[in-house]
């Protein structure tokens, strides 16, 4: 059975939780705390020389890493549902969302990114502040993209997730996702995908608070 390593607070790796439930694949869970640096081990850094989760052990002998590379492969060996419906440029455009957020948003969180910048030293609000201004002006252009008649359907795997209020201040601005409290409900671009019972699954892993 494939193994997929990642943490449950991870955004990147929700994502990819998020396509295995839609693809009703099995998949074993590994966790790995962040916090305390077992994305670091040589253990995992042998399966991801990032250091950064998810990766999946595809249980054939390839380990895969980055989320969306993970979700491409999910989406090619179990073609139903597809994660991209629609026309070429409906599915472009949900690519651009999701990078948006995967590649130009998310990176600035990384503990390992935040960790280089308070060693600088930069003060603890400037540091927020500079990751809160990237996060904010990346969301609004998603949804300024998603008011403008975007199709966004598979987007919430990526929308989702992205929410540092989780463990930061909530964000300044239309960002409901961003102002969720833990105990909150998923809830997004799409409720009806959203509220789709395979996509609720994954939401968090539940009875993992203490891992906070
Ligand atoms: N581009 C990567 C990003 C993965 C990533 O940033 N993972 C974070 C957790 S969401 C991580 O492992 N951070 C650990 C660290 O910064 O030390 C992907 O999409 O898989």
């Amino acid at each position: 059975m494939p193994q997929l390593h990642g943490y449950f607070r991870s955004t990147a790796a929700w994502r990819v939780r998020i396509a295995l439930n839609l693809k009703g694949c099995p998949v074993e869970h590994r966790s790995h705390h962040l916090r305390h640096g077992g994305q670091r081990s040589p253990d995992y850094l042998s399966l991801n020389p990032q250091g950064l989760v998810p990766a999946l052990d595809t249980g054939d002998g390839a380990v895969l890493t980055q989320s969306l590379a993970i979700c491409e492969w999910l989406d090619e060996t179990y073609p139903d549902p597809p994660l991209l419906p629609g026309t070429a440029t409906e599915r472009a455009r949900i690519r651009a969302f999701a990078l948006a957020i995967a590649c130009d948003i998310h990176p600035v969180q990384n503990l390992k990114v935040l960790a280089r910048l308070r060693a600088v030293p930069l003060p603890e609000d400037a540091v927020t502040g500079w990751a809160c201004w990237v996060i904010s002006d990346g969301l609004a252009a998603c949804i300024t993209h998603a008011g403008s008649g975007w199709t966004c359907r598979p987007c919430p795997a990526c929308w989702l997730p992205r929410r540092p209020a989780m463990r930061s201040p909530p964000l300044p601005g239309p960002f409901p996702i961003s102002r969720a409290t833990p105990n909150s409900r998923p809830h997004g671009l799409n409720p009806e995908r959203n509220n789709h019972v395979r996509f609720r699954q994954h939401h968090r892993s539940r009875g993992q608070e203490d891992l906070l």
